[in-house]
């Protein structure tokens, strides 16, 4: 847990500072938009003005779009330094992509996170590397600081818990998680919602792009890795947005025996963007950060230096082998 002097000057920042600009990272994921609506609808509900946001396009998969105030969310153009910033999810300040220059500027930046490789980039730091999610965390310094959680605001932070433990079952799932998960039902919150909303949502197109991925995925026995790809042109083919492929990587992890799993994921621009996901034996996080990514010990992304995707697969083994894991060892 983080050091209660931080959460004071938090607190302090939060009482004295308006608006409250609340940012997220690029393309966010379950945790970062639970996080951003759910803090900006707890922070709302006690008369704070907030904005919040997060850098490129307000974009998210149709799976999310059931979340409360997403209309509410403001462009990064649109944001001046003004109050003080937020930033939640980010483990660098570099997560914050446009919306670094404004969080800089603003009259403090509170940076709260889970990744292990946070840099403190804050002025005020509550990073907690035990916990489960970012939207965990804030479900605690909401409690701690007397923002009262409602059924929305624990909607959201619900949605970034159970996206980020892959529905309580990935090892970073703790007493506090269940015990926070817990506290959030007592809000209301019906597990089965959120579950058909984020996990049942899927257009037929999206199912049957996963068949494709699967139907070539790879396994190299030797490694215990098991990868497949999605090219630009297989988005063509089924009608599916990059951004919508976040829990693809969920599918390959089904296989027996595997330790790592990847998805490679080719960019509009060509460049080859990596997941990596890995049981707990293995640390990926750190093998995606020799690579120019980061992460978690168990997941973690990386954009690949390499031209094509044969390359990038073939440096992503390498690392592997690098870090001593073939044999099955
Ligand atoms: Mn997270």
């Amino acid at each position: 847990m983080f050091d209660e002097r931080e959460l004071n000057r938090a607190a302090e920042l939060l009482a004295s500072s308006e608006p409250v600009m609340i940012f997220g990272h690029e393309w966010p994921d379950g945790d970062a938009i639970g996080a951003v609506l759910g803090l900006g609808i707890a922070l709302a509900e006690k008369g704070k003005r907030v904005q919040m946001s997060w850098p490129g396009p307000l974009e998210m998969p149709q799976k999310y779009q059931f979340l409360p105030e997403i209309e509410k969310l403001v462009a990064s153009r649109e944001l001046r330094p003004e109050g003080i910033a937020i930033a939640v999810d980010c483990a660098t300040e570099d997560r914050l992509k446009e919306l670094k220059e404004v969080a800089f500027a603003a009259g403090g930046l509170i940076n709260i996170d889970h990744h292990p490789d946070n840099t403190r980039f804050g002025s005020v730091n509550l990073v907690d590397e035990t916990a489960a999610a970012t939207c965990e965390i804030l479900y605690a310094i909401c409690e701690k600081l007397g923002f009262a959680v409602g059924y929305e605001a624990a909607l959201c932070l619900y949605t970034g818990i159970v996206t980020d433990t892959g529905r309580f079952q990935f090892s970073n799932t703790t007493a506090g998680t269940l015990a926070t998960a817990s506290g959030i039902l007592s809000k209301g919150v019906k597990p089965n919602f959120v579950y058909e909303n984020v996990y049942q949502s899927n257009s037929l197109a999206y199912i049957r792009l996963t068949g494709e991925v699967l139907t070539r995925a790879v396994y190299d026995e030797d490694l215990s890795f098991v990868y497949g790809w999605i090219k630009q042109e297989d988005l063509k083919k089924f009608g599916v947005r990059l951004y919508e492929t976040e829990d693809l990587i969920d599918d390959l992890r089904a296989l027996k025996g595997h330790v790592i799993a990847a998805v490679f994921k080719e960019q509009p621009s060509g460049a080859i963007r990596v997941s990596v996901r890995s049981r707990l034996e293995c640390d990926i996080g750190s093998i995606a950060r020799k690579l120019g990514g980061g992460g978690h010990r168990v997941a973690a992304g990386y954009t690949s230096a390499r031209g094509t995707l044969e390359e990038a697969v073939e440096e992503l083994k390498g690392e592997i082998i690098a870090s001593g894991r073939s044999g099955n060892s």
